[in-house]
């Protein structure tokens, strides 16, 4: 399925449940158009934003977890593409931007918390640091959060991250993507980037 992926060396990923924004992101960082606000589930191929020259690509990947109208069974296939694409690129991926919907997020989680049931978002925090992919969660549609400050903390806390979230700055980045506000999420990359001595991809942040 995933079979579309330009072969460069470096590459930013955006991962993410379906209707969190992605799209709207990419457009956002690349100035290009995406089908934003598509039924869910319905792209379920990458998006590839390629720059040829500077060897680097910023990929979409489809959305994962609940798709109303979308098959379990194909939304299990959906996920294992993602997982294992993944782990076929860790090496090129030098920051993975897991998109959350800031409103949302928090109860979608708590929903999902169980004995035997990790919440899609948490798991794919901890998987990306199990590949050592750095990770920056960009904690999108702040423009619908009034309690900014308990919803980043209560985040931290369900990821695993000492609150309060202003010490995880390069790690948590509130944006609200649909009105072009994402430096927080740009800076955080920067400066990822900077740590991977990969200043040359700064310009695109
Ligand atoms: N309120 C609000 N809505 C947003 C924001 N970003 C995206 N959306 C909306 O969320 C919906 C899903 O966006 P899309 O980019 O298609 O999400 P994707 O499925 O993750 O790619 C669309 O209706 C967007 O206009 C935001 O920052 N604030
Ligand atoms: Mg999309």
């Amino acid at each position: 399925m995933f079979e579309s992926r330009p072969d460069r060396s470096a590459e930013v990923v955006l991962v993410g449940r379906s209707n969190v924004g992605k799209s709207t992101l990419m457009r956002e960082l690349t100035g290009h158009t995406f089908d934003t606000g598509q039924r869910p589930g319905v792209t379920r191929q990458p998006n590839h934003y390629d720059w040829t020259s500077e060897d680097f690509v910023i990929t979409d990947l489809p959305g994962f977890g609940f798709m109303s109208g979308v098959p379990d069974d194909v939304r299990e296939e959906i996920k294992t593409e993602i997982v294992r694409y993944l782990e076929t690129h860790a090496e090129e991926i030098l920051t993975a931007i897991l998109v959350v919907d800031g409103k949302a997020v928090i109860d979608i989680i708590d929903r999902h918390s169980g004995p035997d049931e990790i919440p899609h978002d948490v798991e794919m925090f901890h998987f990306l640091q199990e590949l050592e992919i750095p990770v920056v969660v960009a904690v999108n549609k702040m423009d619908k959060v009034d309690d900014e400050d308990e919803r980043l903390d209560a985040l931290c806390d369900r990821l695993g991250l000492y609150p309060p979230w202003k010490q995880w700055q390069d790690t948590i980045a509130p944006i609200t993507a649909k009105r072009g506000s994402i430096d927080a999420l740009t800076d955080a990359v920067g400066d990822n980037l900077h740590d991977q001595q990969r200043d040359d991809l700064l310009k695109f942040f």
